[in-house]
């Protein structure tokens, strides 16, 4: 019996469209040959700049042993400037800006790419930045559920004016096999935990450093620990739309941030450049091991 899982997309107008532009990735199935392009994927990684989904594709270009010809892949969106995206092998790594709704624009392109193309079996996985609570900097989180503001896993989307209710589960045996790899590579701490989802970095994350803030130190003290005794072990601002589009449309889908500082300890980011990027290549590093060892695994 197969045991492939194909991607799902709950839209039953897309089938009236004779052709499909991905506005934002400037492809379109009436210019481009997605199977042909893109038929084996079998990851995607997603993370917010450019440059470092560039960084990540040419390092698993050289962890996969990928021939590129001794060229640079190219940016297979040049014709935008919205988002970026490479291709190595069944690997795709696509930039997504900052917060939910660039995110979600750029998944939502993505999932049809993928549906276009037929892949099966696709995982897709945010590597990201954060900022922890109560954690060492440095330490990468594998989320196991992405929870919002009032630590809760769910994501309230306002669909045609009302508030639509999605879960945020991240895929369990994917953050399993992440921690696993975590343990294996034994580089820097990995933990297990919640992720809060905010819609904003300053007043949306309890700083006390942004150009508004209306609450005190103290309120902004017993927010963090009670979103610490609630599990959260970090704080970002796309977790739960990448946990809420994976389930929708039958992708198994992680979170891996790296923490750049520890919350219940300041709120501006001040480590040195050179730290910030060692820090940044961590999540990297995990996922490059996890994909090298389920394309072994298959050999
Ligand atoms: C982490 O870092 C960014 C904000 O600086 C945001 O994209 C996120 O989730
Ligand atoms: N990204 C966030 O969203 N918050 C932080 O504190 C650091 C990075």
């Amino acid at each position: 019996m197969s045991t492939e899982t194909t991607i799902h997309v709950p839209n039953p107008h897309l089938e009236k469209l004779k052709e499909d532009a991905l506005y934002h990735l400037a492809l379109g199935t009436g210019t481009h040959n997605f199977p042909a392009m893109f038929g084996d994927v079998k990851f995607v990684c997603t993370g917010g700049s450019p440059s470092r989904m560039k960084a990540f594709i040419s390092y698993m270009t050289m962890k996969l042993a990928i021939s590129s010809l001794g060229c640079e892949l190219p940016n297979i969106c040049a014709a935008t400037d919205r988002y970026a995206m490479y291709k190595a092998g069944p690997v795709l790594a696509v930039s997504h800006g900052i917060g939910m709704s660039s995110i979600a624009i750029m998944l939502h392109d993505v999932i049809k790419l993928l549906y276009h193309s037929k892949c099966t079996n696709v995982i897709l996985i945010r590597m990201g930045t954060s900022g922890g609570i109560g954690l060492e900097p440095g330490t990468v989180v594998v989320t196991r559920q992405a929870v919002n503001a009032s630590f809760k896993p769910e994501l309230k989307q306002i669909v045609l004016g009302k508030p639509v209710i999605r879960k945020t589960d991240l895929d369990e045996k994917t953050a399993a096999e992440l921690m696993e790899c975590g343990k294996e590579l034994h580089q820097f701490n990995t933990v297990l935990g919640n992720t809060m989802c905010t819609l904003d970095f300053y007043e949306g994350q309890a700083r006390l450093d942004g150009a508004i803030c209306s609450y005190t130190e103290e309120d902004k003290m017993n927010y963090l620990k009670a979103a610490n005794e609630a599990g959260v072990k970090n704080m970002e601002m796309e977790s739960a739309i990448v946990a809420a589009m994976c389930n929708l449309s039958g992708i198994r889908g992680a979170v891996v941030c790296v923490t750049l500082l520890n919350r219940l300890h300041e709120d501006q980011i001040t480590s040195s450049q050179d730290i910030l990027e060692e820090y940044e290549e961590r999540p990297q590093k995990l996922v490059g091991h996890f994909i090298k060892k389920c394309i072994d695994k298959k050999k």
